[in-house]
């Protein structure tokens, strides 16, 4: 068989790679049917971080990780410095590709960036999904010192647990953590598959993030009267989860009036969830998500002031609380227009898009240039056990990633 030119035959080493490394980290909190458990502070993720640890010291990087749990690999020392990265815990029965992906392609770039007069960094970030605490990006947070330990404190998960207590169990302690994103970050880059369709429908094979969607994460507890369900005539009931079914409809009414609007309730707890009661309390969660920080502030108002109504109207006791609320951010032009210019010279398609999904890459643009780089995957699903992307585009966007810091390297040393 002829070899194929050193150009391929990097490639097709990195695609190998990146497809084991992923085949790896996927049996870490694997499940069957091909889902993968990971949440946030749990033994699964550190495991996943050590295993990260243990491949960036193969290829000679010094790691480590600090109080809220990031895990850093230093391949070059200096400041400032690139970082690149992106997360390994996931959510309930998630894909092996969304976070996993640009750890393992910034692993690759990292491993083939020669001599750069920065330092290179990479990063998995700790807790990044809201699926566990209801707020994302814990650990990235908490690195950028936008997090504190009120907003912290104020977070738990179903059993009722704090994050710190559950960062202790694995050794963890995210309260010390020294915020340490700042000036010496040169630019952060993250790769991350699309989570969405636009690249999957053949327009572009890489997709370059120009803005990244906030989110507000609503708690609602709505409290009426358990009762008998066969003896309670209907005009005398304060049924939470009618209540609470009116309020869900109206959430997607509300995120309904703006394109750019999401809105999702995705959890709910019924009590006594007995099928002779009538349902007394309901616990419900809301996912309010826009690109436009008016049009998203304003949507998650009309939320509250319509739960209020819909339990006034059905005297019901309401409370509520704002469990985490994240401006939508506009990356910089910049980093963006050298991943572009990488495209461009690569003869790759590329198209700008917006992220309806957060990401690590928001938190660190308050404290540094960052820029994103998506690469497609399967029909757009994410958060799904069906989650599937190509380790050849996962490569391919691990070498736009190496050549564009590159590209930085010698652009700012020329200025
Ligand atoms: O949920 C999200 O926005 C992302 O997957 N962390
Ligand atoms: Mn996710
Ligand atoms: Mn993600």
């Amino acid at each position: 068989m002829t070899e194929p030119p050193i150009g391929e035959q990097s490639a097709n080493a990195s695609a190998k790679r990146v497809r084991e490394r992923l085949a790896e980290l996927a049996t870490i909190g694997g499940e069957g049917g091909g889902g993968v458990t990971r949440l946030a502070y749990t033994e699964a993720e550190r495991e996943a971080h050590r295993r990260f640890a243990d491949w960036a010291t193969l290829e000679g990087a010094r790691c480590h990780v600090d109080p809220a749990g990031n895990t850093v690999a230093i391949f070059r020392d200096g400041a400032p410095y690139f970082l690149i990265g992106s997360h390994l815990d996931t959510v309930m029965h998630g894909g092996r590709y969304d976070g996993a992906a640009g750890v393992v392609a910034a692993l690759e770039a990292a491993s083939a960036l020669s001599e750069t007069r920065h330092g290179v960094r990479v990063v998995a970030f700790a807790a990044e999904e809201g699926a566990r605490f209801g707020r994302p990006t814990i650990g990235s947070s908490l690195a950028a010192g936008v997090l504190n330990d009120l907003g912290l404190g104020a977070l738990r998960d179903a059993d009722g647990v704090t994050p710190a207590a559950a960062a202790a169990e694995v050794g963890l302690s995210p309260t010390e953590t020294q915020p340490w994103l700042d000036s010496d970050v040169a630019c952060f880059f993250e790769l991350h598959i699309e989570q969405g369709r636009q690249l999957e429908s053949g327009a572009a094979r890489i997709g370059l993030v120009d803005a990244i969607a906030g989110s507000v994460r609503l708690q609602f507890e709505l409290t009426g009267r358990a009762d008998h369900s066969g003896a309670t005539p209907m005009r005398m009931r304060a049924d939470a989860l009618a209540a609470a079914s009116e309020l869900v409809l109206a959430v997607e009414e509300i995120a309904r009036r703006h394109r750019s609007t999401v809105a999702t309730v995705g959890r709910v707890q019924v009590r006594p969830n007995s099928v002779t009661t009538i349902p007394g309390h309901v616990m419900l969660w809301v996912d309010l998500r826009d690109v436009d920080p008016d049009l998203q502030r304003r949507a998650a108002r009309q939320v509250l002031e319509t739960a209020m109504d819909i339990t006034e109207a059905r005297g019901l006791h309401m409370g509520s609380r704002v469990l985490s609320e994240q401006p939508p951010i506009v990356l910089p032009a910049w980093p963006r227009a050298i991943l572009y210019d990488d495209c461009r010279a690569r003869n790759l398609t590329y198209r700008v898009l917006s992220s309806g999904a957060g990401h690590d890459a928001a938190v660190v643009a308050r404290r540094a240039p960052a820029a994103m780089l998506f690469i497609p995957c399967v029909d757009g699903v994410s958060h799904s056990p069906r989650e599937q992307a190509s380790p050849e585009d996962i490569a391919l966007g691990a070498e736009v990633l190496c050549s564009a810091l590159r590209r930085t390297d010698a652009i700012i040393a020329s200025q």
